[in-house]
């Protein structure tokens, strides 16, 4: 729901409060509520309860719906419910919070607004001057990863203004009808999910914003705020993330509570295992230093860019991998995860990119220029050795793509319009190559990128799309996006 922040803002005057206090905003001892503990009142309540009084008019009728707020929020605050302006609830009024109200917005279809996307892109269009940039992106980055672990979303950064939620930090007013108000009481706002400003977190620069115990803690505050930009509301249980005050706290451990993971996953479901952690390929050794730290991998791709094309894609197993620059993806058969990161977290002796894979007799062979590695379990197996030993004549310095077929046990081979076939059983290349692409692979008249076999298919890779072949009947029978292997 777009602009799901606050439904209401009356703008009250509150000049006749001084002279006749009503009776029922006494506080228990009788001492009548100050001036500006009903100020105090009438905004908070305003702003997080939808109290919605015309203070012109002093009639019992207001009187009595500002006690019921008073109400309400005691009920929220596990406070005792006196409907007075007591002690206990002017301190919690007074308490720094985030901006969200406290009552929950329907939407009109009253429906729970949520994204429809697992993939979510971010961008921080506005920097605090408390620390420097780089630790703000590393905090949002983090603050973000709280949710991502508890849920199946990711979150990519972009530079982008059309970012899903667009981070900024800002004083007073901002540009969305919601102003800050200095030093202390509303410390952050969010949006929640929607097209524009849906999404959309705020923090109030008036605030000295830290990653300490002293100011406020933007770790904590953002990972708070980011709940909202996920469609969660706030929490009456003051051991969730998502209770509406401020409280310094362990930064160290898990913030989310159960049912902060209850609430995101009746939005979202749960996660299915670790990012990042892939076991099956022996990773657990270099996934860890990754997981303690929660460092952001390093030239993290936009991988829903529309124009994301792939310089190596192979099938490993029921697995795919698929590489661009430094960076890879490997995405499961079953289930919507993908472990991404630099090429060298997955396998450490591999600085560079690559020009082409493929899996043949459990070796992955990844290509470089005029060498090969062939790795196994994530290690390399020796020294990178020359393409020339395949049988490659001199003329050819680097491999386009690399698919081995299964039915044959050959590889195929791609260099500009011409391919080669490897008979990986006799070590050779077989005679008559290399041919054509076109001729043998009609409709594919280009070089390709990257290529891989799946349930008896080949996918040739060209540019941002991927074309699904059928080499039975010689034809492309399906062309899409290159990134739909990756979810987009
Ligand atoms: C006071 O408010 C009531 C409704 O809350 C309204 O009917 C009445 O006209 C108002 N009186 C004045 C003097 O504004
Ligand atoms: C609630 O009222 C009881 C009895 O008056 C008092 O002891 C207690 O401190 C109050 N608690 C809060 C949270 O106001
Ligand atoms: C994709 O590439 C084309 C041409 O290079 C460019 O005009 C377009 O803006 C790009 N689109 C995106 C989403 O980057
Ligand atoms: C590969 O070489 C082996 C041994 O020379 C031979 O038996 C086999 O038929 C060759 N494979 C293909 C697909 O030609
Ligand atoms: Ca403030
Ligand atoms: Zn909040
Ligand atoms: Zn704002």
């Amino acid at each position: 729901m777009k602009n799901s922040l606050f439904c209401v803002a009356f703008i009250m005057s509150l000049s006749g409060f001084s002279r006749t206090l009503p009776i029922s905003l006494l506080k228990e001892n009788s001492k009548p509520a100050s001036t500006s503990d009903l100020r105090l009142a009438t905004d908070y309540l305003q702003q997080f309860y939808k109290l919605e009084v015309t203070m012109t008019n002093r009639t019992k009728r207001s009187t009595d719906l500002l006690s019921e707020k008073i109400k309400e929020m005691q009920h929220f605050f596990h406070l005792n419910i006196t409907g007075t302006l007591d002690t206990e609830t002017v301190e919690v009024m007074k308490t720094p919070r985030c901006g969200v109200p406290d009552v929950h917005n329907y939407s009109p279809n009253g429906e729970q607004p949520k994204w429809y996307k697992n993939v979510l892109t971010y961008s921080i269009s506005q920097y605090t001057y408390d620390m420097p940039s780089a630790v703000v992106d590393s905090v949002i980055d983090s603050a973000l990863k709280v949710w991502s672990t508890a849920s199946p979303l990711s979150f990519v950064r972009t530079y982008s203004s059309n970012a899903d939620i667009i981070v900024q930090f800002a004083s007073y007013a901002h540009g969305d009808s919601f102003p800050f108000d200095g030093p202390k009481g509303t410390l952050a706002h969010a949006f929640g999910p929607g097209n524009g400003i849906g999404g959309d977190t705020h923090f109030d620069d008036d605030e000295l914003w830290t990653t300490g115990m002293e100011g406020f803690n933007l770790y904590l505050v953002a990972a708070h705020e980011f709940g909202h930009a996920l469609g969660l509301s706030h929490s009456r249980n003051p051991s969730s993330l998502m209770y509406p005050t401020y409280k310094k706290r362990n930064t160290g451990g898990n913030l989310l509570s159960g049912e902060d993971i209850a609430q995101i996953q009746t939005l979202y479901g749960p996660r299915s295992g670790l990012q990042y952690f892939y076991p099956k390929y022996n990773m657990r050794r270099l996934f860890f230093p990754w997981r303690l730290q929660s460092i952001i991998p390093l030239n993290m791709q936009d991988k829903c860019d529309l124009n994301l094309s792939f310089d190596a894609v192979t099938d490993i197993g029921q697995d795919i991998l698929l590489v661009k620059n430094r960076y890879l993806w490997i995405r499961h058969e079953q289930g919507p995860e993908i472990k991404e990161g630099r090429i060298t977290d997955f396998i450490p002796e591999i600085n560079s990119d690559i020009d082409a894979a493929y899996t043949s007799g459990g070796f992955i062979y990844l290509f470089k220029h005029s060498r090969y590695w062939t790795v196994k379990k994530s290690h390399i197996k020796g020294r990178p050795k020359s393409i020339y030993m395949l049988g490659f004549p001199y003329s050819v310095k680097k491999i386009d793509a690399a698919v081995n077929i299964k039915s044959t046990g050959n590889t195929l081979f791609f260099v500009n319009k011409m391919y080669w076939s490897y008979n990986e059983t006799a070590k050779s290349m077989e005679m008559f190559y290399p041919r054509y692409i076109t001729d043998d692979f009609p409709g594919i008249n280009t070089a390709i990128d990257a290529a891989f076999e799946k349930n008896g298919f080949l996918y040739f890779f060209i540019g941002s799309a991927v074309h699904k072949y059928n080499y039975n009947i010689k034809s492309i029978v399906e062309t899409k996006n290159a990134n739909s292997w990756l979810g987009c």
